[in-house]
């Protein structure tokens, strides 16, 4: 390739709001700047790494320790799991979420909303995909920088067959002391919980964090909010056609075995992920679409 990437979207370009640069490993991406906020997404699994909403401090995680590099996700921001949430059921050896967040995507237009920027990026099936889900799909990551950050996935099934698939929005939100968190998500009173092989649990009260935290709220459709008290904030995700919310927050002992996550990094994140996954998986029609969207916002404290 002659141009160097960041030249083939120069044409997107908003000069002064949003620019293609170079970022960590070489990696293109998209830097947005607004009176109201500013934000960063990659063209590798178009994935959200930076909102700063004006007045506030960064929003999301991200590991100090992340690879940049093809075929590996990186650890933190908003990582896009499709068409599959975890292992894939029937190959051990498929990538973990899907391999959408570990590829590059192209940029479909950036444009400027009021006072906020719309970045969308888009990622089609082809040879490569095929080898892992046989379906033909065309997937937009839809991400608007204000006040508030939106993210919006678009799954447009352009085959002949009805597809099925699971997604999630992996949010990395940042956190001052994750032990100290209380998150309340009104309508989320039943979570199969991964640390207790999977079994159903009833939630009672606020969701606290005082140990390895990896569950899978059922049928929950109301905002959730993280309260932090270390960085007096609330951060609040609303969600759109999704019917699960993931919380996990991998605790001392398992953080010491992820590569690209720093000493006691684990402390300062906590995943809230909108998602449809598990019996709550979507079907598409041919020729039919699927939105799922979340909005995160940091509100009073
Ligand atoms: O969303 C929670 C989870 O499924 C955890 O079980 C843990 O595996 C986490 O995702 C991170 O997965 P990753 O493949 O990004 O290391």
């Amino acid at each position: 390739m002659t141009a160097p990437l960041t030249d083939l979207y120069r044409q997107f370009e908003i000069p002064g709001v949003a620019e293609v640069v170079s970022g960590n490993g070489g990696l293109p991406k998209v830097r947005v700047t607004t009176a109201e906020g500013s934000g960063e997404i990659y063209l590798h699994g178009a994935h959200v790494t930076s909102w700063k909403p004006a007045a506030e401090d960064e929003v999301l995680f991200l590991s100090a320790k992340s690879q940049w590099e093809d075929g590996r996700a990186i650890r933190g921001g908003v990582p896009i799991c499709f068409p599959w949430f975890r292992g894939k059921a029937d190959d051990p050896k498929a990538p973990a979420h899907g391999f959408v967040r570990t590829k590059a995507w192209q940029i479909e237009s950036i444009k400027q909303a009021a006072g906020a920027v719309i970045v969308s990026m888009f990622t089609e099936s082809d040879d490569n995909t095929k080898k892992w889900w046989p379906a033909e799909f065309r997937l937009v990551h839809r991400v608007t920088f204000g006040s508030e950050l939106g993210m919006e996935l678009e799954v447009t099934n352009t085959g002949k067959t009805s597809l099925q698939f699971e997604e999630a929005l992996h949010a990395y939100f940042r956190v001052g002391n994750v032990e100290m968190t209380h998150t309340q998500a009104p309508d989320a009173f039943h979570y199969y919980d991964k640390t207790d092989v999977h079994t159903k649990h009833t939630q009672l009260g606020e969701i606290m964090i005082t140990s390895e935290t990896d569950r899978v709220y059922l049928n929950t459709r109301d905002p959730i909010e993280v309260e932090d008290p270390v960085l007096k904030r609330r951060i609040r995700v609303t969600k759109e056609n999704s019917l699960n919310t993931v919380v996990w927050n991998p605790w001392e002992q398992k953080a010491a075995l992820m590569s690209d996550l720093a000493k006691e990094e684990w402390t300062q994140m906590l995943c809230i992920e909108p998602s449809n996954v598990l019996s709550f998986a979507v079907e598409v029609a041919p020729g039919q679409q699927h939105k799922m969207k979340a909005v995160a916002q940091v509100v009073d404290f």
